[in-house]
């Protein structure tokens, strides 16, 4: 599985926390953009695809949420619910999010500009890409 939970930097404070991260230091990419998502329903559910390239670190920055990841062969459920902890999900891993607590903001860090090209949003197309078929 190309996903693996990474902690951060943390300067512990009375005054407050900061937490940080580099991109290419912290994390095996250099980051090329950032997307937020928040105000997400108690029974919402977001993803259902993978990426063929585009590489990405999610972190729960408030609140809680789960993230399913599937290689193709085997599913993980990963919580983030730590400001200083992140989930790196590597390409070609179909990921869904759900469970988000109320107010919880989701901040992806990721490898890549946008492009819809980049994305595999048919489950059945995924499984024949992992397999070496086309995404097609
Ligand atoms: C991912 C999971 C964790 C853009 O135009 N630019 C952007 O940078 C992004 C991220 C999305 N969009 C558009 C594409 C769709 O029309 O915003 C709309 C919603 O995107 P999507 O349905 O892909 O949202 P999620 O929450 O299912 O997936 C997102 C990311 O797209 C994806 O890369 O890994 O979060």
């Amino acid at each position: 599985m190309n996903c693996k939970p990474i902690s951060f930097h943390l300067r512990e404070n009375p005054a407050g926390n900061l937490s940080f991260l580099e991109g290419e230091h912290d994390l095996p990419f250099e980051i090329k953009r950032a997307y937020y998502i928040y105000d997400v329903p108690a029974d919402g559910r977001r993803g259902f695809h993978a990426h063929k390239e585009l590489q990405q670190c999610l972190i729960c920055i408030h609140g809680s949420c789960k993230i399913l990841v599937d290689d193709g062969k085997e599913q993980r459920v990963y919580e983030l619910n730590n400001p200083n902890e992140g989930l790196y999900i590597g390409p070609v891993t179909w990921r869904e999010m759900f469970d988000f607590s109320d107010g919880a903001v989701l901040l992806a860090l990721v490898s890549q500009y946008y492009t819809e090209e980049d994305y595999i949003r048919d489950y059945a197309q995924f499984k024949e890409y992992v397999n070496g078929g086309s995404d097609k």
